[in-house]
């Protein structure tokens, strides 16, 4: 399926600028006290990322009609967890990065104890917006859901746990089957976790159309990291604002080092086509999340 890309690159900007704008609004500020622990947190949340999964909370509300400033809390606190990750992987203890979002790692730019200090802190904050927004959905059973499932996913049995694979893996040889339990937990985790955040902002879904949703979220949670180990070998770090080839650097095993570029290319390529096949249930009002999908497997950082 082609999907006209432009309505919604307008559309992805508006989101990536209210996310920002709720950021903003739930960060402390750079004068209060802790100053220096509360400076780490802005900058590592407010550096230029892509914004990739508030952009997939937003998305998804839009496809299911559903308020925007009610998932406002769900998208900042999806992109502070994300920011804490980054913030964590970075540190010399696991990936010992000095580049990040174009700018030095949050331990380079203050220190090591500051950064697992702003990482902790920034994944307190998501939990208590999660827990306290005012704007959320005003079901105390949907919002304790979305508690749930943001601790599970990003905790041993997601984001955290697929980092402990990711750790226990390098200079080691990975099937195919093995990589791709560690990025559905590492990566995919966390991606799912956005659709779902924002599917149980609203009580008019029923089981198939949450299962569909979640199939696609599974799909290119995957293809975004395939096509992250594409970029790995191929982007340059400029654009990336990351340290380009680090993980081959580093021996990590990767999509295009096991099974190579092409066919990397083509394991995006059919998780995008899967994504679109887990949203053929919805109408045109689901084409953003289409658009997102081609989007993950066609982007260059
Ligand atoms: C430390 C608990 C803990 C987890 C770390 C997310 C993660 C797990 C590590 C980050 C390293 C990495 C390359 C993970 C793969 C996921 C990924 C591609 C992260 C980068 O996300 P982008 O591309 O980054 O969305 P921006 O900067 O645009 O937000």
């Amino acid at each position: 399926m082609k999907i006209d890309a432009q309505p919604f690159e307008s559309l992805v900007d508006d989101f990536q600028q209210r996310v920002d704008a709720a950021l903003e609004r739930w960060l402390p500020q750079a004068r209060v006290n802790p100053i220096r622990l509360h400076r780490a947190m802005r900058y590592a949340v407010l550096a230029p990322g892509k914004r990739v999964r508030p952009i997939l909370v937003y998305a998804t509300a839009s496809a299911l009609d559903i308020d925007l400033e009610r998932v406002d809390g769900a998208a900042a606190a999806v992109e502070i967890i994300h920011a804490y990750s980054l913030i964590h992987d970075d540190l010399p203890a696991m990936d010992d990065d000095d580049l990040r979002r174009g700018r030095p790692t949050c331990h380079r730019e203050f220190d090591e104890a500051t950064a697992i200090l702003a990482g902790d802190a920034l994944q307190a904050l998501a939990f208590y917006i999660i827990s306290h927004d005012p704007q959320m959905v005003q079901d105390d059973t949907a919002r304790l859901q979305m508690i749930e499932k943001l601790s599970l996913f990003s905790g041993s049995r997601g984001m955290a746990g697929g980092q402990a694979i990711d750790l226990a893996a390098v200079g080691k040889t990975l099937n195919i089957a093995e990589l791709e339990t560690m990025h559905i937990h590492k990566t995919g985790a966390l991606i799912r976790t956005c659709v779902q955040l924002a599917a149980h902002s609203t009580s008019k879904l029923s089981t198939t159309q949450f299962k569909a949703l979640d199939s696609y979220a599974k799909c290119i949670g995957l293809s975004f990291q395939v096509q992250d180990d594409i970029l790995d070998v191929t982007g340059d770090t400029a654009t990336l604002g990351k340290t380009q080839g680090s993980d081959s650097a580093r021996n990590k095993p990767t999509f295009p080092s096991i099974i190579g570029l092409d066919a990397s290319r083509e394991k995006a390529q059919e998780l995008h086509r899967k994504a679109l096949q887990a949203l053929s249930i919805f109408g045109e009002e689901a084409d953003i999340l289409r658009y997102i999908s081609a989007w993950f497997v066609e982007r260059t950082h």
